[in-house]
């Protein structure tokens, strides 16, 4: 398709995450108008076919699509409240990690200065990743705004629209990231743990972690299943057996490794059997994890 028939797109913020989603949007025949508060980023995308605005407001004014990418709640308010009167009868995407009621926030400014649409993005995707075939947008907002602009979402990465609360993509990010950190801690100590005894880290994460690891996730749905109905039995695998006296985190600090990651969890496993739910299985941890003052959980 020509340049011309695409929608012009706005995007604010040159980091990593943003310049690539202005090289994709070129690569895609998008006409792209680029700002940076470091104009100096913007020297590539000049050379791929961008155009450079010299303002935020010049930037704002020239698509009726403004994609937003920058550090972060503050910064996003920092860029646009001196250009909120221009703001009106365009879509705001706002692409920039946020929690979900700076999100909220963020959407009922923007209406109030009269956006034609909001819709808030957590990307699920490092910059390399981007458009590859595992990149994917988590969107909530103005779905009317997000079926007009589908095609031009789905050019980024894969679009998915959660739902019209504003918030909902930003808590769903949230998860997904707190997913990843979890299992990213999991992987730092089981490598410590054997490189205290010389391992080949590479070899035990290809042979062993990663197929233990791809069992332990296929359980997942059934783990979320125990959650949602609060029931707790059935692996064979009791919580009083598995909170062992020292713990992870002192058989850990016993081999010279740092038992920090571990202990949190060690804690609540402990804190689980002594409110007198030994016989349950691991995911009862989950009472102490969404009611963290909750003792005695039914
Ligand atoms: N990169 C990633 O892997 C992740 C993937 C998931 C989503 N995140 C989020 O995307 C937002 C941007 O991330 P980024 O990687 O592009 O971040 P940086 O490279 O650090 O660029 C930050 C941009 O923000 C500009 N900026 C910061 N503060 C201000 C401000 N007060 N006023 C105006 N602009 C500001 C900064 O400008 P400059 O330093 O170049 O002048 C960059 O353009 C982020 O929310 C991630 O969580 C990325």
């Amino acid at each position: 398709m020509p340049t011309t028939e695409r929608t012009p797109v706005t995007v604010l913020g040159l980091g990593n995450m943003g310049a690539k989603l202005a090289h994709t949007l070129l690569k895609a025949g998008y006409p792209v108008t680029v700002w940076n508060r470091s104009p100096d980023k913007a020297g590539p995308l000049v050379a791929a076919g961008a155009h450079q605005a010299t303002t935020v407001e010049e930037a704002v004014t020239a698509s009726p699509l403004l994609i937003t990418c920058l550090l972060d709640h503050d910064s996003v308010h920092h860029v646009l409240d001196p250009v909120a009167g221009h703001l009106r009868g365009r879509t705001l995407v706002e692409l920039t990690t946020s929690a979900p009621e700076g999100a909220r926030e963020l959407s009922t400014w923007a209406e109030g200065h009269g956006v034609a649409g909001f819709l808030d993005g957590g990307i699920m995707a490092t910059p390399d990743m981007i458009p590859g075939p595992h990149a994917f947008i988590l969107y909530s907002g103005s779905e009317r705004s997000y079926r007009a602009y589908e095609s031009t979402l789905a050019a980024i990465a894969t679009p998915h629209f959660i739902g019209a609360d504003p918030g909902i993509a930003a808590l769903y990010d949230l998860a997904l990231l707190n997913g990843m950190y979890g299992m990213f801690g999991g992987l730092l100590q089981a490598l410590a743990l054997v490189d205290s005894e010389g391992v080949d880290l590479e070899e035990f994460a290809s042979e062993l972690l990663l197929p233990w690891m791809r069992g332990v996730i296929a359980s997942f749905p059934e783990s979320a299943r125990q959650a949602a109905h609060g029931d707790y039995g059935g692996t064979g695998s009791t919580l009083a057996m598995q909170a062992s006296a020292s713990g992870m985190a002192g058989v850990a600090e016993d081999l010279g490794v740092n038992g920090e990651l571990m202990r949190p969890i060690d804690e609540l496993m402990r804190r689980r059997v002594a409110d007198g739910h030994g016989d349950d299985d691991f995911m009862s941890v989950f009472e102490l994890v969404r009611h963290p003052d909750r003792r005695i959980a039914g």
